[in-house]
Order: C-alpha cells, then structure tokens, then sequence
C-alpha cells in the first residue's frame, strides 16, 4: 500500500492528465486542505505547475508538451515558459532544426522535477508553463523574424522569461530585438562552435550566420559583457573571431576548454556579467557532435555535456532574461539523444532563473 499522500499525489497527477470530473477534483482539493484554484490550473491545489511523476503517470502518456508541463496559451501568470521556434531557413548546411522543438519535447518526458546534482527545485519556484511555438513562416525568413519579434514582446510583456526551443540561430535575433527594447542592451552568454557574427552570407543579411552582428549594429547587446565560449573549425581567415574581439567580447575558444571544468571561468564570466540583465543563447552545436550529432553545422573536438552544464549551472546568480536552445536537428539523430541533450540543458536554465528554491 502506498502512504496516504503518495495516493493523493497520485490523483493529483492524474487529475492534470486525465481531467477527472470535478466532483472528485473538489475531494482531491479537501483533502488537501487547500481550496481549488480556477480550472485553468486543474485543481491541483499548487500555486505552481507541476509535471506529473512517472512514479504515478507513465512517462510515454498524454500529449508532448516541454517536461510533460501544462499547455498554455499565453504568458500571462507565468514566471517562464518554454517557446518553439521550428524554423531551419536560416541555415546554412544540413537542415532539419525546424523538427527541433518537436523532438525536444518528445525527449523531455524523461525529465523530472529535481535537480539532483544542484537540489534546485523549479517547480516550487516558478509558475511554468509550454506556450507552444511561434506561428512561423517557413517561405519568408525575415517575416518569421517579424513574427517572432512580435510574439516575444507579448511574452516579455507579461513578464515571463522565455525558454526557447530553436529552431537555427538566426531565431536569436528577433527575440534579442524584443528584449532588448523591454531591459535595454543586455550581457550575452553565447556558447557555441561558431561566432554567428558574418556579415552577409550568400548576399543575405539576415541568417544563422549573423544574429549576433545585427544585434551588435541595432545596439542590442551590451558588448562588454558578452562571452562567446566553444569557438572552432575551420574559418574565412586567420583571424576567425577579430570582429568579436573588436567589440569588445570575450571569446574563449575551445582550445581554452579542452580537458578542464569550466567552473573557473564561469566565476569570471559572472564578475563580467555583473548584475545587469543577461541573455543566455546555447547553440547544441557547442558540444562535440560525437555527443549531439543531430546538428546542422557540426564541428570536431566540442565542449563536453558536462562542460555544457558547468557553463548553464555557472549561470546561477546571473540576472537571466531569456535563454535559448537551438540548431537541434533530429533527422541527423534519429536516436532522438541530442534533443534529449538539449532537452537536459533546458531543464539546467530553468533551474538557474533568478528566484529558484534550492535545498
Ligand atoms: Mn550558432
């Protein structure tokens, strides 16, 4: 026999799957003590969202949603959401980043409401919820850039932190135009094997190339507190990342990585990044693709998954305004591990929000 409460818990998370009839939602929330809230949140009696357990609810159950969260769909009332943006236009090589957001979320059943390594505890925390994807439009990549600027300033409106499931990097740009224009130029954790900072590429402005020098040239990005970590491969020049240096961000190329924690230089990038609002944007393509093979532009000899950790838990104390995820490409991984890598490393930003209860 199960203890008392592991039998309400159980009803509980049953309740947010199945919807029970509310007649026996009520007993639920009595039993609990604790009246219901309105149906939008499914009586579960909790000022938060919390995904039911696979001790209670199998994992492979209900509808897909990010960490098997609620669907919701606004911000409104939400501390953070997670956000697809399924495009792939922008890129340049191997497609398919637009099936990312999709994967990630069938991957991140797997995901549970602890932070084991960090005991922090989210979903005590924070109001969390899937808002879904922006309605992009995959024959016209700078309407999509309008599109998504629009949707992130609804979000940011609300006050929510957006969680983004890319979607190819050029997805970057829209959403740093929308924060920047709701917290002013912010600092820039950038982790990734490329700088993302070309000009033009095949005569266009706008790409998975170059977000981050059109955030530059709009005044985006306060360049002093910016860090490009991962940087490798092959380039133009000798010189790959002189443009970055020039503005004045810190590159750490991945030589400056290989065969260490990088808990150390995360202190630095936190006396960096100082108390000022903070974008964080993880491309997978960071990692070394023996690890997240299901990329677009991969390139050998990458950063380690528990390097990437390091980096995102290295986050904690910072003054995070949105985070994202991208270039997850699930035809080049049919495995499905690399969405569930990107998956794990949007559990570990939303566990380093401002505000998260640890233990
Ligand atoms: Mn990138």
């Amino acid at each position: 026999m199960f203890p008392v409460w592991r039998k309400v818990n159980f009803v509980r998370a049953a309740a947010d799957i199945f919807l029970l009839p509310q007649k026996r939602v009520q007993s639920v929330c009595s039993e609990r003590r604790s009246p219901c809230l309105s149906l939008t949140r499914r009586c579960s009696g909790r000022r938060f969202n919390v995904p039911p357990s696979a001790e209670f609810v199998a994992r492979v159950s209900g509808i897909p949603t990010m960490a098997k969260l609620p669907y919701r769909e606004l911000a409104d009332g939400l501390d953070a959401a997670f956000v697809g943006v399924p495009i792939d236009t922008g890129t340049s090589n191997r497609p398919g980043a637009r099936f990312g957001p999709r994967q990630i979320r069938v991957e991140s059943a797997l995901l549970r409401a602890y932070n084991s390594g960090t005991r922090a505890a989210p979903y005590e925390s924070l109001v969390v919820a899937d808002i879904g994807d922006v309605n992009v439009n995959l024959f016209d990549l700078k309407d999509t850039c309008k599109r998504i600027r629009e949707a992130y300033r609804k979000i940011l409106a609300t006050g929510c932190i957006p969680l983004t499931m890319g979607g190819d990097h050029t997805i970057a740009y829209p959403i740093l135009q929308a924060v920047a224009e709701r917290h002013g130029p912010v600092g820039l954790v950038h982790v990734d094997a490329h700088a993302d900072t070309s000009d033009v590429v095949l005569g266009e402005k706008i790409g998975h190339g170059t977000p981050f020098r059109r955030c530059v040239e709009e005044g985006l990005l306060d360049c002093n507190r910016v860090v490009q970590i991962g940087l490798r491969g092959t380039g133009y020049s000798p010189d790959s990342y002189e443009w970055s240096r020039a503005q004045g961000f810190r590159v750490v190329q991945v030589e400056e990585c290989w065969f260490k924690s990088l808990a150390p230089l995360m202190s630095e990038v936190r006396a960096q990044m100082s108390s000022g609002p903070v974008y964080l944007s993880f491309d997978i393509d960071a990692l070394d693709p023996g690890f997240a093979p299901g990329t677009g532009t991969p390139e050998i000899a990458g950063l380690t998954p528990a390097q990437g950790v390091e980096i995102i838990r290295g986050c904690r104390g910072l003054n995070l305004v949105g985070c994202d995820l991208v270039e997850v490409s699930p035809p080049y991984d049919t495995t499905g591990n690399t969405a569930l890598t990107g998956a794990n490393l949007l559990f570990e930003m939303m566990c380093v929000l401002p505000k998260v209860k640890y233990y």
